[in-house]
């Protein structure tokens, strides 16, 4: 089977700015997941491969699980200049990158999410696409570069956590057309299957824990907490939920489920999950944020009760209007 590589003029730019590049810094978003991760490594080992010079940036460290990664020893929390040229990947805005390249202007923007702002001088956004790691895999040709076997284990690893192991809405053929692609650079699907989906440390299982003991449900809507004593208490390294959200989406009941996690200086992370007909990411714009119609999130600059409070009372606000206008008037 054959895979069409359409050269469009974005892939030709992309092409034209990493042939004249040297040292190049690549980035992702917060708190960054499978996709953003595999994303980082995946284009940067390929880049590597291509004999440049390349800094993995990922100021927020990188979650247990994701450890075993080939590669993963580049990954530094900042970055040194002289650096031609800035790749931010995964992130549909520049908040949500923390800010990590300060003030410079982004070269290269490479990103799936519907809610992207394209604050980059070249974007390449494909919204239709369950990963990054997709595009990536995709366009890795036009853009003069080969994958290595860690480059595409750590790509594979992206496609999975983001499509949740093929099983997301925006799973398509092509998506498992890219994941074979994968297969043959060299990758051992189920093992990185075990690593990325199914497997969970002693830890994370421990936050799932105290996460689903103040599980509730009201109307169609699930939520729960995750505090900075739940980490404590569970000994959890990073800031994120451990993919508890994710878990969550899997309650029959919930047409919606919410998880307020608990970061440093009074800030919160809402991430919203929603069965495939609601699309949760117009609410979580409302808020600042944005993502996908089935997983949203947004950073709420204040107290994990008081956004608790808002942000709960607005989602079944929305559940309430969305079913309304959903029943047939005949
Ligand atoms: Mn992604």
């Amino acid at each position: 089977m054959k895979i069409q590589h359409l050269v469009t003029n974005t892939n030709q730019q992309i092409h034209d700015r990493i042939k004249q590049a040297e040292t190049i810094a690549i980035a992702a978003h917060m708190r960054p997941d499978g996709d953003a991760i595999g994303s980082v490594l995946g284009l940067g080992l390929a880049l590597q491969e291509a004999g440049k010079k390349v800094q993995y940036v990922l100021p927020d460290g990188i979650p247990n699980r994701f450890q075993y990664l080939s590669g993963i020893e580049h990954i530094t929390k900042s970055y040194v200049l002289p650096v031609d040229l800035f790749i931010l990947v995964d992130c549909a805005d520049l908040g949500r990158s923390g800010g990590v390249f300060g003030e410079r202007q982004i070269d290269i923007n490479i990103d799936h999410h519907k809610t992207n702002t394209h604050f980059a001088s070249i974007n390449l956004v494909e919204d239709k696409s369950a990963a990054t790691a997709e595009i990536i895999t995709n366009h890795i040709p036009e853009w003069g570069l080969t994958l290595t076997k860690a480059s595409a284990e750590a790509l594979l690893l992206g496609i999975l956590t983001d499509s949740q192991g093929f099983s997301t809405s925006n799973t398509t053929s092509a998506t498992l057309r890219y994941a074979a692609v994968l297969m043959d650079a060299g990758v051992n699907l189920p093992a990185i299957y075990a690593k990325a989906i199914t497997e969970k440390d002693f830890q994370s299982v421990r936050l799932w824990g105290q996460g689903l003991s103040k599980l509730k449900i009201e109307g169609g809507v699930a939520w729960t907490t995750i505090t900075q004593a739940d980490r404590k208490e569970t000994n959890y390294q990073g800031n994120d939920d451990a993919d508890l959200v994710n878990f969550m989406a899997t309650i029959t009941e919930a047409k919606v489920c919410l998880l307020f996690n608990e970061q440093q200086n009074s800030q919160t992370k809402v991430s919203w999950r929603s069965k495939p007909e609601i699309d949760i990411s117009v609410l979580a714009a409302e808020f600042g944020g944005g993502g996908h119609p089935s997983a949203a999130g947004a950073e709420i600059r204040d107290t994990i009760n008081r956004v608790q409070k808002m942000v709960l009372a607005e989602t079944k606000k929305f559940i309430e209007v969305y079913f309304e206008q959903s029943i047939d008037p005949s």
